[in-house]
Parts: structure tokens; C-alpha cells; sequence
């Protein structure tokens, strides 16, 4: 039995612009500490080989903090470790990958065109290529012309399943089982899609084993592939220390703060949120006319025990207007104007057309605009 460990994506020394400087710090501490857990657990359970499918890191500058960490825990894993370089970590001459600190068991793809590691004593061969840059066009599998049938064959790759236009590696699942590959550990799609099983080939993206923004939601982790008889089981691991979730509210009938300030403390009840979740609520539904909920003092006054709160504000001015359909007067006019681009507009559409709707009657009722 083959036991593998694949992970990619990680992104370590990722800036985390969109957190205040504190937290941004923390985080990044957060992913070395993730890198760690992921190497110790990878020792513990004592696997023959580990992948990494490209942007290990996030850029060409590694923080000296990093660059000591990875030395360490690639030194104290006593297997194999391959390394795909990808459009964010890319090998070039002033790379980490080029420096020669990192120690004899890590092997790295160098070139764009493919070349393979030889492991005869795990009877596996592991097949890549590198990025040199940050484009990739190329076809990975063209110059792979036939795999000997003596060992495993395994591709590790930063690569693109999603679109063959794509200018990152573009790959096909199908393609890599036509040429006979037990498994494709892949890299750079950060919410893994489910694996792809064709015959005896398995294709997968980790996905990242810490999201770092709204855009890559939910608890991350890593691979822990078996490969034995042929046969491929995955079994995904989690890693990551906090998750980014985004949650829509409905606050309906909506007149004040502290009405939806309710709504939100209950949703993050019922849901089980606390600290280890950073979470963004979007308010939808159609709030009373005069009401604009304060999106920021909502987020302080709610955020309680959770990593970070964020509130937003996508709500229709409309809710108990209906008065306003027959109203003669200028209001009137404007409400049935606006009233049809916040029911049937676009997103953007609806959006302006609600706070026009705000803006305007409250210049009409001689209240304050902003
Ligand atoms: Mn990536």
C-alpha cells in the first residue's frame, strides 16, 4: 500500500491586505502554523511520499520566519517530498526552489517541459512540471509520451481543469486517465471540486488548507490518498485553524438596528459560530422606507466571540410602501418610477435604484440625505 500526503495552495507570507495589521500578522503566523501541523501529521502517519501542487507560496518573497520553518519540517519528514511549482511561486534563478537551502528529500520540477522522479524502492515514478513564470500556455501532457507500466505513475501539477483557454497549465481529467495515470494531485483551484474518478485514474484538488478571504469559504485541509491494487482512496483532512463563511439574512419588516441586530445574533447561534469562523452577512429582503441599517455599527455591536464580523447591506426600501402607488404627488411618481428597477433590475440596478429611493424621499420630506 502507497500512503501519499498532498496539499497545495497554502500561499505562505500572503499579505491579508483586507484584515487590520494585527490580524494580518496573526494569519500569516496561522498558515506557518498550518504548514507545520500538516508536515507533523504527514510524519505521524508515517507516509511514503508528499506532494505539493504549486504555490506553496504566495509570492517570489519569502519572510526569513518561512524560509526557516520549511527547512525544518522538510529536514524532519524523512520521505520524498515533490514540489510543483506554480504561477504564484514559479522557479526562476532568485526562486527559494533555486537556493539549495532546502534539504536532499525535496524534490522540485524545474522546467516548463515535463520530467519525472524515480522512486524504486515505492515503486513510483511522480511525472510534473514547473511554472518559470506566471503564465503557463503549454500542454503538460503533450511530451509525456507513454508511461512505463513498472510502477505507479503519478503527475503532481499546478494546473487549470476548468477551461482549456486557461494561461495556467490547462489540463483535462480525461486526458491524464487516457495516459495512464494512477493519480493527479493538482493544484490552483482553491475550493476543491469533487475528485474526478476515470477507470483507474483519480484526478484532485486540496483546495486550500486555509482560506484566507470571503472567497475560499469554509474549513480547508489536505489529501490523504492510498493507493493500493490500483485502487485510489482519499480521505480529506482538515487543517485549517479558521474558516470564511458568507451568510444572506432576510430582516423583512425591518425598522431599526437592533431589530436586525436580533436577526443576526440568532442566525450566529443557530449556525454555531464562534472564534475560529470570520463571517459576512449580506441583510437582503425590503426594510421599512425611512430605515437604512448601519452596517458598521451592527458588525461592532454583534460580532461577540466570532474571528470577524462584516456586515452588508443589500436591502430594498420598500417594505409596507404600498401607499405609495396611488400617491399623486411627486413622492408617488418617483416610488413607481424606482419601485419597478428595484423589482426587476439587475443587482447593480436594484441597488441604485434603493438608495435613490432613500435618497430622494427623504430630500422630498425635508429629512437629512446622508
Ligand atoms: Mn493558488
Amino acid at each position: 500500500m502507497l500512503k501519499i500526503f498532498h496539499t497545495a495552495d497554502l500561499h505562505l507570507d500572503s499579505p491579508f491586505s483586507s484584515l487590520p495589521t494585527a490580524k494580518s500578522e496573526e494569519r500569516r503566523e496561522g498558515l506557518r502554523r498550518t504548514f507545520m501541523k500538516m508536515m507533523e501529521y504527514a510524519a505521524r502517519e508515517a507516509v511514503d511520499l508528499i506532494l505539493i501542487s504549486g504555490d506553496l507560496f504566495d509570492c517570489s518573497y519569502i519572510s526569513r520566519d518561512t524560509s526557516q520553518i520549511l527547512s525544518k519540517c522538510f529536514g524532519a519528514v524523512s520521505c520524498p517530498v515533490v514540489i510543483s511549482p506554480g504561477n504564484h511561486d514559479p522557479y526562476t534563478p532568485g526562486s527559494i526552489y533555486a537556493s539549495g537551502i532546502l534539504p536532499g528529500n525535496v524534490y522540485i520540477f524545474k522546467t516548463e517541459s515535463p520530467s519525472k522522479f524515480d522512486f524504486p524502492g515505492l515503486g513510483v515514478r511522480v511525472w510534473g512540471s514547473a511554472f518559470t513564470r506566471e503564465r503557463y500556455d503549454g500542454s503538460v501532457l503533450a511530451s509525456i509520451f507513454s508511461l512505463p507500466e513498472d510502477r505507479i505513475n503519478i503527475l503532481c501539477q499546478h494546473g487549470d481543469t476548468r477551461s482549456p483557454l486557461s494561461h495556467h497549465a490547462p489540463l483535462s481529467p480525461r486526458d491524464i486517465a487516457y495516459k495512464g495515470f494512477t493519480y493527479a494531485a493538482l493544484g490552483h483551484v482553491h475550493v476543491a471540486p469533487d475528485p474526478v474518478v476515470i477507470g483507474e485514474t483519480t484526478v484532485a484538488y486540496p483546495g486550500c488548507p486555509e482560506g484566507r478571504s470571503f472567497d475560499e469559504p469554509d474549513f480547508g485541509g489536505a489529501l490523504l490518498v492510498t493507493i493500493e491494487d490500483k485502487k485510489t482512496r482519499l480521505e480529506k483532512i482538515r487543517f485549517a485553524e479558521r474558516r470564511y463563511m458568507v451568510e444572506q439574512l432576510d430582516v423583512t419588516g425591518a425598522d431599526n438596528d437592533s431589530f436586525v441586530a436580533g436577526k443576526i445574533r440568532e442566525l450566529i447561534r443557530e449556525k454555531g459560530y464562534s472564534g475560529d469562523t470570520a463571517l459576512r452577512i449580506i441583510l437582503v429582503g425590503e426594510v421599512s422606507l425611512g430605515y437604512k441599517p448601519n452596517t458598521d455599527a451592527l458588525a461592532a455591536d454583534c460580532a461577540g466571540e466570532l474571528y470577524l464580523l462584516e456586515v452588508r447591506e443589500r436591502t430594498l426600501p420598500c417594505f409596507d410602501a404600498g401607499y405609495l402607488e396611488d400617491d399623486l404627488s411627486l413622492r408617488g411618481v418617483l416610488y413607481r418610477v424606482l419601485a419597478e428597477k428595484m423589482r426587476q433590475g439587475s443587482e447593480y440596478d436594484r441597488q441604485v435604484a434603493a438608495a435613490a429611493l432613500r435618497y430622494g424621499l427623504a430630500a422630498l420630506d425635508g429629512r437629512p440625505v446622508v
